[in-house]
């Protein structure tokens, strides 16, 4: 059984005595009205987060057009909704935070299925793909593989390489618990054998699929290099119900904090759902709080459906580590780093020490207590000193206590070319307009690890959700983490994502202090793609409709 963090069982003692339905805190007087979502129709990944720790992907190509349309006809009644997603983890969250710890005996099964462009074409027709308006969903994540700095020879690629390989269809399989899980899948596989169009001809092939599990013991909610993940995530804005707090991510804030109308947590910005889903109210360049409009570049028929990019990366864990430890020992040598160690190196890089504590709340050694108090561990920014959140009174909460975050703007605490520095540069000016464009690129992370410690080949199924896969996903790794100058001038590459095409030239990171700055080197990159794709969570109404089609 896990045991949840001090904060939260503190917060027990009140949060039991609110109803499933309603467990957002205060309506602050001036918050904008919030969309109610079409929590039906939107599948549940994206929005909801299936959060489970076994998790499959299968990935399948198209061969009959007839037979595919009869084998989603099977499926779709399966596919999850935000609506069963959002209940279940209320229900998980609430008796966790009643029992302080996670629930025995409560689990779930899910399902989502996305499509590439090419799938949309050979599924419903070239013209219904084309009509989707992300260019490289469009192109296919092979042929813009390149440009994200990937090493060109992608023959060792387990899929989606080239065009022959693309997957058409992601089924992305999820569940608390693995024997569930197994004959879930194992059922869709024999299904998906058996599939066939009229004629008998067979209608898919897998050409894919993938375990993902979260680590074992100590290890639960970290990836392979060893660091706490999925931590800070934004926070859609939106209600699941007509009830003015029935907002889809709770709100912690007192209503006198000043920060009460932009987060939902300390730290967790609220965005409007236009960014993760389509045909929603989008966040604003100008504002932070008021909404911006509704895109309408895309077909009115994307409404509610989401681009999902998948990204197989293994990780060289083995490598990493003697980087660590030797550039450590370098460092050490330096004037300005005398007390470096392979961990704060680690930390450096990162942003964040093993346990997910901020580099910019605890420079010198990690402190696993912050870590762990998900109220205080996304609370940091970088340009200024961060203040204190106050929270909601009916939620006990004894404030944060830990060091708090001072001004850092040059990048002498936590370095410029951090990873979460890099790819969320939070408060901090950057080479667009200003931090409000940043919110413009905020991503849903929806990641996993894969492969077991003992694995050669293990890393991360990187799984993100947004609505342009151009202007976000690929904005953040092309435009902030592979180029050394921006968000800020100077900085290096993100040396824990960062990729580059030429891959003889080492990636050099800037790493400052009071006393003066060093390179930072790393001669090879870490993370290797191994497979991958863009694809296209469509709304279930869109679902059922392409599988009821006949022409
Ligand atoms: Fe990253 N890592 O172990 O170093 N990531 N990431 N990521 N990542 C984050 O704050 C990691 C990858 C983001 O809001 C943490 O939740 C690894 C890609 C974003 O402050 C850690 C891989 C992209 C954030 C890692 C990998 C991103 C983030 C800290 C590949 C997008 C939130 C935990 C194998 C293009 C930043 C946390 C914020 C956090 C790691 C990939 C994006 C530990 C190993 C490809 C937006």
């Amino acid at each position: 059984m896990r045991r949840v963090g001090l904060s939260a069982k503190k917060l027990a003692r009140r949060a039991a005595d609110l109803p499933l339905s309603v467990q957002s805190g205060v309506l602050a007087p001036d918050a904008p009205i919030e969309p109610v979502l079409d929590i039906h129709d939107i599948q549940g990944n994206g929005l909801g987060g299936f959060n489970k720790d076994h998790q499959r992907f299968l990935f399948l190509r198209i061969l009959s057009r007839e037979g595919a349309r009869t084998w989603l006809r099977r499926i779709v009644p399966h596919v999850s909704t935000l609506a069963e997603v959002v209940a279940f983890n209320r229900l998980f969250r609430s008796m966790r935070v009643r029992a302080g710890a996670d629930p025995v005996g409560l689990s779930a099964t899910w399902i989502n299925v996305a499509f590439s462009a090419r799938g949309i074409a050979a599924l419903v027709s070239p013209e219904k793909a084309q009509q989707l308006n992300d260019p490289s969903f469009q192109s296919g994540l092979f042929a813009v593989s390149a440009e994200l700095g990937d090493p060109p020879d992608r023959s060792a690629w387990k899929f989606g390489g080239s065009e022959e390989t693309d997957a058409h269809i992601i089924l992305m399989l999820a569940s608390d618990d693995p024997a569930r899980l197994s004959k879930l899948s194992s059922n869709l596989e024999t299904d998906i054998r058996s599939a066939t169009d009229t004629q008998g001809n067979p209608a898919l092939q897998k050409i894919w699929s993938q375990t993902a599990e979260t680590l074992p013991g100590e290890l639960r909610g970290h990836e392979h290099f060893g660091f706490k993940d999925g931590i800070s995530q934004p926070a859609p804005r939106g209600r699941v119900s007509s009830d003015a707090l029935d907002y889809l991510t709770p709100r912690w804030l007192a209503s006198s904090d000043p920060g009460v109308l932009a987060f939902a947590a300390p730290g967790r910005p609220l965005i409007w759902p236009g960014q993760f889903v389509i045909g929603w109210q989008r966040q604003s360049l100008d504002d932070r709080v008021a909404p911006g409009t509704v895109d309408t570049d895309e077909p009115a028929w994307a409404r509610n459906g989401s681009y999902v990019v998948f990204r197989r990366l293994r990780q060289r864990v083995k490598e990493f580590h003697s980087f660590l430890n030797e550039t450590a020992a370098m460092l050490a040598q330096k004037t300005g780093f005398e007390r470096m160690t392979a961990a704060k190196l680690g930390a450096l890089l990162v942003g964040r020490w093993a346990s997910g504590a901020p580099v910019m709340r605890v420079p010198d050694q990690d402190n696993p207590a912050l870590g762990e108090d998900t109220f205080a561990n996304n609370n940091f920014v970088y340009a200024s000193d961060t203040p204190h959140v106050e929270l909601s009174p009916p939620f006990e909460h004894d404030g944060d206590a830990f060091p708090m975050a001072k001004a850092d703007f040059d990048g002498l605490r936590c370095p410029l070319a951090a990873h979460i520095r890099k790819i969320n540069p939070r408060d901090q000016d950057t080479d667009q307009r200003s931090p409000l464009d940043t919110l413009a690129k905020l991503i849903m992370r929806r990641g996993i690890p894969y492969g077991s410690i003992t694995d050669s080949d293990r890393g991360l199924c990187f799984v993100s959700y947004q609505s342009s896969i151009v202007s976000q996903f690929e904005f953040l790794s092309k435009t902030w983490a592979n180029d050394e100058d921006r968000p800020r001038p100077a900085a290096g590459p993100d040396l824990i994502i960062g990729q580059r095409a030429d891959n003889g030239r080492s990636r050099v990171a800037m790493f400052r202090s009071e006393k003066g700055s060093v390179p930072v080197k790393a001669l090879r990159d870490f993370v290797v793609p191994t497979g991958g794709g863009y694809f296209f969570a469509p709304g279930i109404g869109v679902l059922h409709d392409w599988a009821a089609r006949t022409t």
